[in-house]
């Protein structure tokens, strides 16, 4: 897939908890396989000095990862009168990045969001990196000028991101065959309101 060379990608919790555990998502396994394609393609392009393909664009573009981190007693859980049962806990296996996916993840670039037991953060725009900074922060030190979204959920945190990041003057993409949902009609739903937002679907 070509992209232009200033583009960054961005990668919305591809958490074991979506993918295979509590909240597991419809099509999480092939979008996981459709991003991990995406992301060697990316790094391929730089390793192999491929000068044509990164003037293109398709290489070397920068990363960033959105992370769901809940505390265990989070305000969005059952338990504390929430619509989710628990969910990406930190600490558990259930928030951790995919495995295949991990070595692509710098920890300037993991955003984490939903850190606080009382606050519900569906957009990567709520998150923040180790070192304190959002992702609107990390996109302009990175002078980044367009972003392509891959992740789960389709209906949640995809959109609300995809969304944020429209809101902020970046052109967005949204990869569809790297998505997963929560329910096949909301993600359908969902799509058509990107796009007609203005949020280009792929
Ligand atoms: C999400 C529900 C609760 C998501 C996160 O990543 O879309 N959905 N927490
Ligand atoms: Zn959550």
């Amino acid at each position: 897939m070509k992209m232009p060379k200033d583009a960054a990608i961005v990668v919305v919790d591809m958490l074991y908890d979506f993918i295979d555990g509590s909240m597991a998502c419809a099509h999480a396994e092939p979008a996981v396989a459709r991003a991990l394609e995406l992301l060697r393609q990316n790094s391929a392009a730089t390793e192999d000095g491929d000068a044509e393909e990164i003037i293109q664009g398709g290489g070397s573009l920068p990363v960033l990862f959105v992370c769901d981190s809940h505390p265990a007693d989070h305000c969005s859980f059952a338990e504390q009168g929430g619509p989710w049962p628990p969910h990406c806990v930190s600490g558990t296996r259930g928030a951790e990045i995919h495995d295949d996916l991990k070595p692509f993840a710098d920890e300037a670039c993991i955003f984490r969001k939903g850190c606080d037991k009382t606050l519900e953060q569906y957009s990567g725009f709520e998150g923040r990196n180790a070192a304190g900074q959002s992702l609107a922060e990390v996109l302009e030190i990175l002078d980044v000028r367009s972003v392509l979204v891959v992740g789960i959920a389709t209906e949640f945190c995809v959109r609300n991101t995809a969304e944020d990041l429209l809101k902020a003057g970046f052109p967005v993409t949204v990869l569809e065959e790297a998505l997963a949902y929560v329910d096949y009609k909301g993600h359908l739903e969902a799509l058509d309101a990107m796009k007609e937002e203005g949020i280009k679907i792929q």
